[in-house]
């Protein structure tokens, strides 16, 4: 008898029924695009792959996808993610939190996700602003953003998500832009084959309460003098005829912004990207200033250890240890008492 061979699914066959209650024009309505893409590329399958989220507009991520989902609670998407993969190890778990959910109330949370290195995804939707709750500033929002809860404009040094992420240990940062359809899944299925914790900062833009907010460097006419794509082993360069270029301004310890055939400047000059390089991941992310570019793409990829590997090895030498071993017993070994 012949098998019949699995069909192959496309992206909506990762779309739920549930309407999508997101404002018309809200960037999250690219990334779901490109989140069901990547998963029919990735051939993922439905019953092995759960989308957890916490609390915000992006949080409502889990119900837009026929996957199984945790819509949990504030900033907490990072403990329940790391109890499921942990419970079973099998099971491919995605994270999907927004700049309010994880670097606010659940920056604890997210710090320690990364600093373990769960083997999950991380998908942190930056609009620099509470979506949900009506527009209020966020840890992202640059001083002077004005806001229902800084109307004089915030006072607040903001913080940068892939700085966060590669302070506590991440092993992997990347950075992407919502509308990009190109890049983003590229990005993403990096995300998904990287073992251990991926850190992915999405630009998305909240059409209704910071619209533009990353216009300067996501416009299709600022971009390619704007932005700049880090891949491993290429320059780092950028402009509308990649004449533009960072160099390593050695005496400083920091990157410079060149033009190449300028003031005796050639392409061996130009950086070329290591993203197992830590010092430059933190050089890249941190880059500022009127003519230095938003560097995007997988910006700090060096695997290491994850958490679950590690539980799950000491599991199964505890389990050799005492192939026999009786639970009941286990359990009343050592001091043990009844409260009556
Ligand atoms: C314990 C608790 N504190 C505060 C809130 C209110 N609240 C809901 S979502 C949110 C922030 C959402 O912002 P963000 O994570 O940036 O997501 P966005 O809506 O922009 O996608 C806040 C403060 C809440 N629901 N629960
Ligand atoms: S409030 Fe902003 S982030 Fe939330 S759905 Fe509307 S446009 Fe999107």
């Amino acid at each position: 008898m012949n098998e019949l061979s699995p069909q192959k699914l496309t992206a909506k066959d990762y779309a739920t029924d549930q309407e999508v209650r997101w404002c018309p024009g809200c960037g999250d309505y690219a990334i779901l695009k490109s989140v069901q893409k990547t998963l029919a590329d990735l051939e993922a399958d439905p019953a092995n792959t759960v989308f957890v989220s916490g609390i915000g507009c992006s949080s409502r991520f889990p119900y837009y996808m026929a996957t199984y989902g945790f819509h949990t609670i504030h900033g907490r998407a990072p403990a329940f993610a790391t109890g499921i993969k942990l419970a079973n190890p099998g099971l491919d778990v995605w994270m999907v939190t927004g700049d309010g959910d994880g670097l606010s109330i659940g920056g604890n949370h997210l710090l320690h996700v990364l600093r373990r290195n769960v083997d999950i995804q991380i998908l942190l939707f930056n609009n620099e602003i509470y979506g949900l709750t009506k527009g209020q500033y966020s840890p992202t929002s640059r001083p002077g953003t004005r806001s229902p809860s800084s109307p004089g404009g915030s006072i607040e040094r903001n913080l940068n998500p892939c700085n966060f992420a590669l302070a506590a240990g991440a092993c992997f940062v990347a950075r992407t832009v919502d509308t990009d359809q190109k890049h983003m899944p590229e990005i993403l299925k990096r995300a998904h084959g990287h073992r251990g914790a991926s850190f992915v900062e999405i630009f998305q833009n909240c059409i209704v309460f910071n619209d533009a907010v990353f216009a300067d460097f996501t416009d299709k006419k600022n971009a390619p003098e704007r932005q700049l794509r880090a891949e491993h082993g290429h320059k780092l360069v950028f402009g509308p005829n990649n004449e533009k270029g960072l160099r390593l301004d050695r005496d400083n310890v920091a990157i410079e912004i060149v033009t190449i055939g300028e003031n005796g400047i050639t392409e061996d000059d130009i950086l070329v990207h290591d993203e197992t390089d830590a010092l430059l991941a933190q050089m890249l992310v941190t880059l500022d200033g009127p003519d230095a570019p938003v560097v995007v793409g997988v910006i700090y990829c060096n695997p290491a250890d994850t958490y679950d590997g590690g539980v799950a090895s000491q599991v199964e030498s505890a389990k050799s240890a005492k192939p026999n071993a009786d639970m009941k017993e286990l359990l009343f070994a050592g001091s043990t008492w009844t409260v009556d």
